[in-house]
């Protein structure tokens, strides 16, 4: 009888196996923060391509979300920053996937999004999170921002 115990090394062998690690230990990967403020992203513009682990920091008094998704490939980097300005990206625009972080004021996401990254990616960061009912999203305040892989 196969104890759940016993699995376990080999389930987490398959959560890591990507081609940049190393078979001597730990996985290869680049860190990069996403802060997030009252109402805007602060976050590289562009990053190098490779696996890359973004962690989430809310340094705003209210409650944020990070939005990570892929555009469509192909498309500029003018149009996806247009499309992010309207918040309105059609969904033939995008990847179908995507993650999600949320992170309490002053506070850090305890997960993180791990991505690897391919030159001439564009991805989107977008907060939908609203304050109340009535107001705007923090999207249309400014919580929006395109990330290009170079
Ligand atoms: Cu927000």
């Amino acid at each position: 009888m196969l104890h759940a115990a016993s699995r376990l090394p080999c389930l987490l062998l398959g959560l890591f196996a990507v081609p940049s690690l190393s078979c001597a230990g730990a996985p290869s990967f680049r860190e990069v923060d996403i802060h997030a403020l009252d109402y805007a992203f602060r976050v590289p513009a562009t990053l190098p391509p490779g696996l890359t682990a973004f962690r989430f920091i809310n340094e705003g008094r209210v409650l944020h979300e990070v939005q990570l998704f892929r555009f469509r490939a192909g498309m500029s980097a003018e149009v996806a920053g247009k499309l992010l300005a309207r918040d309105s990206i059609p969904d033939q625009d995008a990847d179908p996937w995507g993650s999600v972080l949320i992170a309490s004021p002053g506070q850090t996401a305890v997960a993180q999004i791990m991505v690897p990254l391919v030159h001439g990616e564009l991805y989107a960061l977008v907060c939908e999170f609203r304050n109340a009912d009535s107001l705007p999203k923090h999207a249309k305040m400014g919580m929006v921002a395109l990330l290009r892989v170079e």
